[in-house]
Parts: C-alpha cells; structure tokens; sequence
C-alpha cells in the first residue's frame, strides 16, 4: 500500500562529557588540567532519495535516534562526534511540526533538513583553567539532543498531473507518452499508488506526468478513497483531464471531476488543464461542448492506437513553463524554516562535591528551567548545586 503520511519521532544524540583530569608527569605531583572536551551528539536529519516512492519504511520505525557524543579523555583528548542518523524520504516530503504548522518542504532533489539536532559536548576541564584556578576540578556534562515529534506528508513533485473518471484511459496513456509502467485497467485495491513519468520532448526537454489515482477511483467498488489523494495534484501546473470520449457525455463528466476538484479547494479548481477526449478508435469525433478558460487545448485521440498523443506531447510542452528537472528552479518551493533552539542564560558544570551553575546574572534565572537542565545532566535528588553565592540541593 502506498504510504504519504507518517509520523516520527526523533530524538537528537546527547553531547559527550567533558573530563577531569590532569597531565601527570614525572617528578611533577600535579600537571596541569588536560580534560578534553566531550564529542557533540549526531543529528536526526532528512535526506531525499529521488528513489524511493513513499513513507512507508519510515511508517514501520518511527523512533528515531541519533548517536551520543563520546566523553573527552585526558590528554586534551576530545570525545567522538556521535554520527547522525538519515533518513530517506521521497521527493516532495514536506514536515509539520505538532501545531500543524509547516517547517520543511523537501521539494527538489538532494534536499535535506535536520529534524533534531544533536546535543553539544561539555567542556573539560583544561578549559577552565585560569590564572587564579590552576587547577580546576569542574567540567561540563554534555547537553541532550532536541526531541521532536513531527508529521511528513507527502505531496508528489510534477509538472502535470492526469486526471479523471477510472477507466477513462489515465494510465494507458502514461504508458504511452512516457517512460512509466502503471498498471492498467487492474484491481483497484492493488493500484492505489500515484505514478510519475518522465515525459521527453525532441529537443531532450523533460518534464514529469502523475498518474493519480483517488479521484472516484474504486468507488463503484465501494472502496470510496474520496480526497485522500488530491493533495498530489497541489502541485502540477498543468491538468490533462483525460475523458472517455466513446460514452456520449463527455461534458457532463468533465463537469463531475470538476465539482470534485471545487469541493477539495487549494486553487484545484482555478488550475489550468488540457482535455484529452480518449478512445477515438471507437468513436473518432465525439462531442464536447465545453466552454471554459482553464482549458487549454482539447486533443481527441487513444492511448491504445496512439493518435493524439505526440499532439498532448507537445501541448505539453508548450504550457508547461517551470520544469521540474533542472533542481534550481524549485528553490522557491523549498521553505526551511529552523526552529530556533532557546537560548539558555547559564551553564551547568559538575564539580566534585556536586553540581555548579554559571550565570551572568544568577538572580535572574528561572529555578525551573535551572532545575531542569540539571535533571537533564544527570543531576539527582541529594545532590548539592552552588547558584552564585547560594548552595542548594536538588529535592
Ligand atoms: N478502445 C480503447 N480502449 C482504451 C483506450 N485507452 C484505454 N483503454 C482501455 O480502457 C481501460 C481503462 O484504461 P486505464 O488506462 O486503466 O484507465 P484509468 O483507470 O483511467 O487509468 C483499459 O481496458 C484500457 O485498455 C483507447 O484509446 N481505446
Ligand atoms: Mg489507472
């Protein structure tokens, strides 16, 4: 089954420790401090494989967890980055955040977006040597990585898209004009699966076609998919509308596809589209009488003799201005909006006797937000922190 929805669960690797240590070398008791500083954590990221179809290998794992940061050592020697977990997603995958809002649309080919960011590895304690402390016993734990619950949709990338009753000839007519192999006439629980094709012109011009099913595909059968698939079509410039000619009432199914394409809203109605009066091997000159801006040409031909169709080839062509191929030209398509990570007015440090928080300006901190920070370091009940001149333990 095909699969353009799918939510996962990311969670970003925690930052690497920083050490406590100190050089030793012969005949000095005490060198100075070496700790290195802890590696960051990987980072869940996004990659889209011009390949891969659907969501439905991400649907089966949704948890998703990247690498720790490996703590520092001695000797200055700083921990390992943890590696960053990738993902493939289909191209045209877009992210919504859990209020719904838009964060990401991976529309064109190589895109990619890091959905949590790995947590920063802590300082050692060679770091924090000063003039006065020569020898610090403090460093820094690591910091966890983000966790983020998202949802991916995804939405085909094409220049034109078919549409039209089942049966009319959608996916023959792919076949025909294209390099795509969509199943013809088959059991409609088995071809719910939208299909793109790379349509080329003489002049080695390519533009992608969408075969997608959905549009009262399989609803005689009761199967009844409604709207679930016309997000697909949000993004072709371009309809064919591709009618049975040999039935008599061309315009009066061009009416009910279009009524459809009103009800699901998103400028559908509004798109422009180029009619393809199909079967003319059975009945070569049949009757539309359809008076409509949005349409462009209207082609009579057959997808299974293949008249007609070099005509809606270089229809096509001639309508379809931005071309999907050449990834440039979907920049615009491609809006990124990074959260932003809160910034955090203080550091936490561990020390031997416990826990130390550094602020510029320790009255103004939160005590939850402190609190917390220190539960996420590690920092259990017991525990002793100093906070400017204070000294509190965790409760
Ligand atoms: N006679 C004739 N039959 C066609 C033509 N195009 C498609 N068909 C047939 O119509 C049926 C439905 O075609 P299909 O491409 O699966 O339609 P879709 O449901 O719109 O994708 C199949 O049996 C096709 O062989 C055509 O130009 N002439
Ligand atoms: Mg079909």
């Amino acid at each position: 089954m095909f699969k353009d929805r799918a939510r996962i669960d990311a969670q970003g690797g925690r930052g690497g420790s920083g050490a406590i240590s100190f050089r030793r070398e012969k005949y000095v008791p005490r060198g100075g401090p070496a700790g290195g500083d802890g590696g960051n954590g990987g980072d869940v990221v996004l990659v889209v494989d011009a390949d891969r179809r659907d969501l439905g290998a991400i649907q089966r794992s949704p948890h998703v967890q990247a690498e720790r940061g490996g703590h520092g050592g001695g000797k200055k020697r700083r921990g390992r980055d943890g590696a960053s977990r990738e993902l493939q997603v289909p191209l045209g995958t877009q992210v919504f955040d859990e209020a719904g809002t838009l964060i990401a649309d991976l529309a064109h080919p190589g895109a990619r977006t890091v959905l949590a960011h790995g947590g920063r590895g802590g300082q050692g304690n060679s770091r924090f040597a000063t003039a006065v402390r020569q020898a610090p016993r403090v460093c820094e734990p690591g910091l966890p990585g983000e966790h983020v619950t998202v949802e991916l949709r995804l939405k085909l990338v094409c220049d034109a898209a078919l549409l039209g009753f089942p049966n009319a000839g959608k996916s023959s007519l792919l076949r025909r004009m294209s390099n795509a192999e969509p199943k013809v006439a088959e059991y409609p629980f088995t071809t719910l699966a939208p299909v793109l094709g790379t349509v080329e012109a003489v002049d080695g011009r390519q533009l992608v076609v969408a075969d997608v099913p959905g549009l009262l595909e399989g609803a005689s059968e009761g199967v009844g998919l409604g709207h679930e698939f016309l997000a697909h079509l949000e993004r072709a410039a371009v309809f064919v509308h591709v009618i049975d000619g040999s039935e008599g009432d061309a315009g009066e199914r061009f009416h009910a596809i279009d009524s459809e394409l009103r009800q699901y809203g998103h400028d559908l109605a509004g798109r422009r589209q180029i009619v393809f009066l199909n079967k003319s091997d059975v009945d070569p000159d049949p009757a539309f009488d359809v008076d409509d801006q949005r349409i462009l040409d209207t082609i009579t031909g057959s997808a299974l003799v293949g008249t007609g169709v070099e005509e809606l080839r270089e229809s096509l062509f001639r309508h379809v201005t931005r071309v999907v191929t050449p990834s440039d030209e979907l920049a615009d398509y491609l809006v990124y909006r990074p959260r932003v990570a809160a910034r955090r007015g203080f550091r936490i440090l561990r020390t031997e006797s416990g826990w130390s928080v550094v602020a510029a300006s320790p009255e103004l901190l939160e005590r939850e937000a402190v609190d917390s920070a220190l539960r996420d370091a590690g920092a259990r009940t017991g525990q002793l922190v100093e906070l400017g001149d204070e000294v509190f333990e965790i409760t």
